[in-house]
């Protein structure tokens, strides 16, 4: 049965179920070569001798020859297929993932409903059970596996629901689960809550309490005795209203590093986020600054860290605003496995609905972070129930760059996003890269939140402009606009927090004539006279990238119409893109006004701003 395959349209028809993953690779090969009519055949060999997920690629005449260690053997079937459809050379010697592993975090609650999710409800879950549809899953495995994704956690980091407890009740259907990813190369994950023996009679989740470790070495057993190679357990704790080992007074590493030893013996892996900051902070509050919080918290603690706990770090200090700089902990942590963390869900960043292409975020990224600081990727998801995965068909771009980066940290976003473009709508690829996916997260940036303003966002849902949304609350989430200044200074003259990052990139942030646009407002507080290295005041610059940013998506809404995007997926963008119009000229207008107002000062082009 066919479903949506995204950007592998050359394969038709879903897998049977069952299959190793050496049948299955000589099965998407034949199926592939087939739906790609070239003419060509092909043969495909597990050789022992070589890395579980390494491959290499031959070609002797009409015959391709694929070769490959026990799972690389299927990514090198989709390496080759995908080659064959780009009319690209075969990639030469013998390829492998930069990263072992290449991580899925699925905010999937038991309900069905999914945290941030903007592709329709859970592919697993529905109604306070594990419900599913087996072609669909086999289907988002091969997606996954075809960009060398390889951990998927299936629920979400709020364990919310008491009932929904996959490592207790529900192991049969998890184990369920894990058979029909295996053959893909696929490991699941699943996501406690650090006080989970609470529900069992225990009276303390205290991480130094025998009886808790004792009650998670029982569970790990019974949970690896039916799923050997379940990857490991992923752990949100004091945060957000999580519990956590500070309610005991204990650190991160005990509770870490109690949790690590309970599934150790089974090769387990304890993934523990680093998302830890103050959520009931006062605004009046000047000098707690949010940002500052995950590297105090954690880089006093390195080297505490046992062997099999993964560190998973935040791109960013704050939470995947449209833009920050990187964390400065992934910088500091030499002792400590780290896991490098995006956000696929477009949770600030067009909600699935506005097009953006994080491909550039990736390489951004990785350009201040040098890959080997940190172990391992993650990144929360962005498909669902809908009936293309996405919500966005264009946002399928999203996961398949997220597997190329994760894959080969040195991947380029022209190239990722050609490759994606070239796959999914051959006969447009070239204009919808250039014009539409490369610019798109620049463009969302202008008509947003230019240089480096953050929290704008409408509170708790997060589309759609608010320029006083989060300044009350209690989230330490400020730019503290006012008459004459804008932004946070966090020089050490201020907050003190760019001093968390290496003597160079912190001399580069804390002058303003150093720091790059884009992030002047995140790093300094200036007054709106402030003159720019172009020559433009501050308050100019803020109206142009509004005014620029809202006519760059009309020109990119006309281009959307002349593309033969094939059906039902033409209807879809463009019917999203009427939204994305709507949203970009009321972000222009209410962020221009609000600037206005405060400062009195008017556009110097006399474009239309609202009194
Ligand atoms: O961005 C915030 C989201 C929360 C999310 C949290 C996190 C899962 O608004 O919905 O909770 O981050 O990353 O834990």
């Amino acid at each position: 049965m066919k479903t949506y395959t995204a950007w592998l349209p050359f394969l038709k028809e879903v897998p049977p179920r069952g299959l190793e993953t050496a049948e299955l690779a000589a099965w998407e090969l034949e199926q592939g070569l087939r739906g790609l009519d070239c003419g060509l055949s092909g043969r495909c060999a597990v050789d022992g001798t070589m890395p579980e997920e390494a491959y290499r690629l031959e070609r002797d005449g009409e015959t391709c020859l694929v070769t490959g260690g026990r799972i690389g053997v299927l990514y090198g079937v989709y390496a080759l297929l995908r080659a064959l459809a780009l009319g690209q050379a075969l990639p030469e010697g013998v390829q492998r993932p930069f990263y072992p592993a290449r991580m899925i975090n699925c905010w999937d609650n038991a309900d069905g409903s999914i945290e941030r999710g903007y592709a329709g409800r859970s592919l697993w879950f529905e109604g306070g059970a594990v419900r599913y549809d087996p072609d669909r899953l086999l289907e988002l495995a091969r997606l996954m596996a075809s960009v060398g994704l390889n951990v998927l956690c299936l629920n979400n980091v709020n364990v919310r629901d008491p009932a929904e407890r996959l490592i207790e009740d529900w192991l049969p259907k998890l184990r369920e689960l894990a058979a029909l990813f295996r053959p893909f190369g696929i490991r699941l994950m699943v996501s406690v809550d650090f006080a989970q023996p609470m529900l069992h009679g225990i009276p303390t989740a205290d991480p130094l309490d025998e009886r808790v470790a004792a009650w998670w070495r029982e569970r790990a057993r019974d949970i690896w005795t039916q799923i050997p190679d379940l990857y490991g357990f992923l752990v949100k704790a004091d945060s957000e209203h999580r519990p956590g080992p500070f309610t005991y007074g204990r650190s991160h590493a005990e509770g870490a590093n109690m949790l690590a030893r309970a599934i150790a013996p089974y090769g387990g892996k304890l993934v523990w986020r680093a998302f830890v900051y103050n959520c009931l902070q006062d605004w009046r509050d000047q000098t707690t600054d949010r940002p500052c919080a995950a590297y105090d918290t954690y880089v006093p603690l390195d080297g505490q860290f046992d062997a099999n706990v993964i560190l998973q770090v935040k791109n960013g200090p704050f939470d995947f605003q449209v833009r920050e700089p990187v964390s400065p902990t992934l910088l500091k942590m030499a002792h400590t496995s780290l896991a490098l963390e995006f956000q696929l869900a477009q949770e600030y960043t067009g909600q699935q609905i506005d097009i953006y292409a994080m491909a550039p975020l990736f390489r951004e990224v990785f350009d201040e972070v040098p890959p080997e600081k940190v172990q391992a990727v993650a990144a929360v998801s962005n498909f669902g129930r809908d009936g293309n995965y996405f919500g966005h068909p264009f946002a399928a771009a999203n996961l398949f760059s997220f597997g190329c980066f994760a894959w080969d940290p040195a991947s380029e976003p022209g190239e990722t996003m050609a490759a994606w473009a070239g796959l999914t709508y051959p006969s447009c690829a070239r204009t919808l890269t250039e014009e539409i996916l490369l610019p798109s997260r620049e463009i969302y940036e202008q008509y947003t939140a230019p240089l480096g303003l953050c929290w704008m966002v409408n509170p708790n849902h997060h589309y759609g402009p608010n320029p006083m949304g989060y300044e009350f609350q209690s989230w330490g989430t400020y730019h503290r606009a006012s008459r004459d200044a804008v932004g946070i200074d966090r020089t050490g003259a201020g907050t003190g927090y760019a001093a968390q990052y290496p003597p160079a990139m912190r001399a580069r942030y804390e002058n303003p004539e150093t720091c790059p646009d884009r992030l002047l407002l995140f790093f300094h507080r200036l007054p709106y006279s402030f003159v720019m290295r172009d020559g433009r005041t501050l308050i100019q610059r803020i109206y142009d990238d509004h005014f620029e940013g809202a006519e760059r998506v009309e020109k990119m809404a006309e281009i959307l119409r002349t593309l033969p995007l094939p059906q039902p997926d033409r209807d879809t963008a463009l019917a999203r893109m009427e939204k994305q119009l709507a949203n970009a000229r009321e972000w222009r207008d209410v962020v221009n006004t609000f600037f206005w107002r405060f400062s009195g000062v008017p556009d110097a082009h006399g474009r239309k701003i609202y009194d």
